[in-house]
């Protein structure tokens, strides 16, 4: 399998209720190598980008509201078959529908507001990854 890159973000939600070391454990404990991290705030039009693919969608304003709301932690992760792996871990959008022992299934409390994004495809792991990072903050930790 090749080593692939994703993009997570840990959503506002995740901050504010104190889950950054949690989740992050998590993640590291699962083997995704971190190599690329930052705190940042969007703003509703830098989160509308983000999602500008769900923008017909009813639920993008509340979306882009939300995902403004606080801070967020943005993370490039590395992993042999890291796209559909990181999915896995994270669970279903809808947390009611997650798998036990999935991040949304024990910290998200609606399908709004679920703790955690992953990328969905390798395609969309690159274009997402450079949303928030330049070549240049990626760090090859392991090397
Ligand atoms: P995922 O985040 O699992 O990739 P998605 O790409 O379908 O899910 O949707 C992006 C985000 O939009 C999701 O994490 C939360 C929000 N969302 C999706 N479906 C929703 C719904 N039915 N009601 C409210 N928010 C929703
Ligand atoms: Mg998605």
């Amino acid at each position: 399998m090749a080593i692939e890159r994703t993009l997570t973000i840990l959503k506002p939600d995740c901050v504010r209720k104190e889950l950054i070391g949690e989740v992050t454990r998590r993640i590291q404990e699962a083997g995704f190598n971190i190599v690329a991290m930052k705190m940042t705030r969007l703003t509703k039009d830098t989160a509308g980008g983000f999602y500008a693919v769900h923008k017909e969608r009813p639920f993008y304003d509340e979306l882009c509201e939300f995902m403004s709301s606080g801070a967020c932690v943005p993370m490039i992760l590395e992993k042999e078959n890291a796209i559909e792996d990181f999915r896995t871990f994270i669970g279903a959008t809808d947390p009611n529908e997650a798998e036990e022992g999935t991040i949304r299934a024990d910290f998200a409390d609606s399908v709004g507001e679920n703790i955690i994004h992953g990328s969905d495809s390798v395609e969309n792991g690159k274009k997402e990854a450079s949303y928030f990072f330049s070549e240049a903050e990626v760090v090859a930790n392991k090397a």
